[in-house]
C-alpha cells in the first residue's frame, strides 16, 4: 500500500516569523547577505559564494547575457538557460565574462587614416566616446594614439580629414604596461586626470583599456560578483542529455558554476551526469543538482552523487502546471523543510555543509524572506527577473501597461524536452507542464533587488541576525490561521490606491 504522509503540504505564505532580540548596533547596514554555493567542508570557506542570496532561473525568458550581467553586478548569479544550442549558450557565457569591469578588450577602433565622418558613425553605433587608433584598426594593433569626441567639433571641422590630424598622439598618451594591476591602473587614471588608460604589451600593441567610469561603477556596486580575474561571474544550466559536449564547451567559455536543469532530478540520469563531470574535472566545477522535494532525494544526489548544492522545488513555479498535469510535486515550504532537516543532520554526521536553493513559486518579497529563514541558502527565481528591463524578452504594451512575455520551460514554445524527459529517447512533448504568459515590467534589476534586499535585511535585524546562517539558526516560525492573515492586512480603513491618488485626494476604495 502507498505511504501517506501525515503532514500537510505547506507553502511559505502559511508561516510568519517571530521577532527575537535585536542587539544595539544591529541595523540593515550591518547585515551580510553572502551565501555559499559550493559545498562547505568543515572549517573551510566555500569554494564559491554569492554576495546576495539570489540566483536567476535557467529559463529562456529569464537568464540571457544582459540579465546575467545585471544580476552579477548586484552580487547574485544567473544560470544561462540550456534549452538552446551549445554554441549560443557558450556565446552568452562569453558575453558575460567579456563584460569585465576592469580591463576591457577595445571593441571600437580606427586606423590613423580613418576619416572623422567614419569615426563619428562608429561612435554613434557603439555609443563609445573614446576610440583607440591602431596601425591596422584592430583591438590588438600597435597603438598610434587616442581620439575622443572632445578632440573635434562635428559641425566646425572638416569631416573628411583623417583622425590622425585630431588624435592625441602616442607621445602624449598615458598608458599602462601589460601585467599592471587594476589598482595601479586606476591610480594612473587618477594621477593624470584621464578617463581611459590603454594597456600595451612590450611591442606597443594594445591589449586592453581601463576606464575611470568602470572604477566609479564598481564603487557604486560594491557587492559585484567577480572571479579571480575581476570578470563577472556567470552560471550555466546543463541537462542530462548532452552534458558530455555542453560542459567542456561551457568550461572553456569560463562558466563559474553549473546547475542541472530538471523538473525531477531524483534520477539515475542525473547521477550519471554528476559522476561524469567529477570523473572528467574532479572537484573543480561547482555543480548544482535537483530538483528534489524530499530527504530521500537529498541523500541520493548528495551522499551518493556528490553535488555542491541542491535545488528544491517541484510544481510551485508561477508558470508551472506539473502538479495539475501529473499529480507530482510538494508544497514548497514542506519540501524545503524536509530537505533542510536532512541537510542539517548530514552536516552533523559528516561536517559537510550542502547549500540548498529554494527554486520557484516565490510570489513576493515576504516569501523570499521566509524561504531563507527556513534554511534555504539562496533562492532561484524566474518570474521576478522576467519582469525586469534586462530579461531577454521584448517589452510589450497592453492596454497602456508595459509587460514582458514569460513562459515556462515546459511549454511547446520553449521546446525544452530535455528538462522533462530524462529517460525517454523521444524528443516529443506530448503535453505541456508550463504556461505561456505576460508579466508586468517593473524596472531594472538593481532597483527591484534594492527593495527586496532591504526588506530581507530589515527582517534579519528583527530576528537579531547578522548573517544568513544566524538567520536560519535564530528563526522561529509559526503557522498562521486564515484569520490572522486577514488581521495582518489593513482593516477597517479606506486605502488610497496610489500615493498620487492620496496626494490628489482620490479614494482608491476600501480594502
Ligand atoms: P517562478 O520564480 O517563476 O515562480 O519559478 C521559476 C522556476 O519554475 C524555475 O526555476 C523552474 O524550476 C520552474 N519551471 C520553469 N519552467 C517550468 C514549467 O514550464 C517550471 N513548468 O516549472
Amino acid at each position: 500500500m502507498a505511504t501517506i504522509l501525515t503532514d500537510t503540504s505547506r507553502t511559505f505564505s502559511e508561516y510568519l516569523l517571530i521577532p527575537r532580540l535585536t542587539r544595539a548596533g544591529q541595523g540593515v547596514d550591518t547585515v551580510n547577505l553572502a551565501s555559499p554555493l559550493g559545498v562547505v567542508e568543515q572549517n573551510r570557506l566555500s569554494r564559491f559564494s554569492v554576495n546576495i542570496p539570489v540566483v536567476s532561473a535557467c529559463m529562456q525568458s529569464v537568464s540571457g547575457a544582459d540579465l546575467s550581467i545585471a544580476l552579477a553586478r548586484q552580487g547574485g548569479l544567473s544560470f544561462v538557460f540550456c534549452s538552446q544550442p551549445i554554441d549560443s549558450q557558450v556565446e552568452m557565457v562569453r558575453q558575460v565574462k567579456a563584460h569585465k569591469a576592469g580591463f576591457v578588450l577595445s571593441d571600437s577602433n580606427v586606423q590613423p587614416s580613418t576619416t572623422l565622418a567614419q569615426l563619428i558613425e562608429l561612435m554613434r553605433r557603439t555609443g563609445h566616446s573614446t576610440v583607440p587608433v591602431t596601425d591596422d584598426g584592430s583591438a590588438t594593433g600597435k597603438l598610434r594614439g587616442l581620439i575622443t569626441d572632445k578632440d573635434f567639433w562635428e559641425y566646425e571641422d572638416d569631416l573628411s580629414r583623417p583622425v590622425e590630424a585630431h588624435m592625441t598622439p602616442m607621445s602624449d598618451v598615458i598608458f599602462g604596461s601589460d601585467g599592471i594591476s587594476l589598482r595601479e591602473a586606476n591610480r594612473l587614471l587618477h594621477q593624470h586626470k584621464k578617463e581611459c588608460l590603454p594597456i600595451l604589451d612590450a611591442d606597443g600593441r594594445l591589449t586592453s583599456l581601463v576606464f575611470k567610469k568602470d572604477y566609479e561603477d564598481h564603487r557604486l556596486n560594491p557587492l559585484e560578483l567577480l572571479d579571480e580575474s575581476k570578470r563577472l561571474c556567470v552560471g550555466a544550466a546543463i541537462n542530462t542529455h548532452d552534458y558530455r559536449d555542453r560542459v567542456p564547451a561551457l568550461i572553456e567559455a569560463g562558466a563559474d558554476a553549473f546547475c542541472f536543469d530538471s523538473s525531477d532530478g531524483f534520477t539515475e540520469y542525473q547521477f550519471e551526469g554528476i559522476r561524469w563531470i567529477r570523473e572528467q574535472y574532479g572537484e573543480g566545477p561547482i555543480i548544482g543538482g535537483g530538483n528534489v522535494v524530499s530527504a530521500e532525494g537529498f541523500d541520493y544526489l548528495v551522499e551518493e552523487g556528490g553535488v555542491d548544492f541542491l535545488k528544491v522545488g517541484m510544481g510551485g513555479g508561477s508558470i508551472c502546471i506539473t502538479r495539475e498535469q501529473k499529480g507530482v510535486g510538494r508544497g514548497q515550504a514542506s519540501a524545503l523543510l524536509d530537505v533542510v532537516e536532512r541537510r542539517d543532520a548530514y552536516f552533523e554526521e559528516t561536517g559537510r555543509y550542502i547549500p540548498i536553493c529554494s527554486d520557484g513559486g516565490l510570489a513576493n518579497d515576504t516569501q523570499i524572506v521566509i524561504a531563507l529563514s527556513m534554511g534555504a541558502d539562496f533562492v532561484m527565481m524566474g518570474r521576478y527577473f522576467a519582469m525586469t528591463e534586462e530579461s531577454p524578452t521584448p517589452k510589450t504594451s497592453i492596454n497602456g501597461q508595459m509587460y514582458k512575455p514569460y513562459w515556462g520551460e515546459g511549454t511547446q514554445r520553449a521546446q525544452n524536452w530535455q528538462r522533462y524527459s530524462d529517460g525517454m529517447a523521444s524528443r516529443k512533448m506530448l503535453f505541456e507542464e508550463g504556461v505561456d504568459a505576460y508579466v508586468p515590467l517593473v524596472g531594472p534589476v538593481s532597483e527591484v533587488l534594492e527593495t527586496t534586499l532591504y526588506k530581507l535585511r530589515s527582517t534579519m535585524v528583527n530576528v537579531g541576525a547578522d548573517t544568513l546562517a544566524q538567520f536560519r539558526e535564530r528563526a522561529i516560525l509559526t503557522l498562521v490561521s486564515e484569520q490572522s492573515v486577514v488581521e495582518g492586512g489593513t482593516s477597517t480603513v479606506f486605502q488610497f490606491s496610489t500615493t498620487r491618488d492620496a496626494e490628489e485626494g482620490r479614494w482608491g476604495g476600501a480594502r
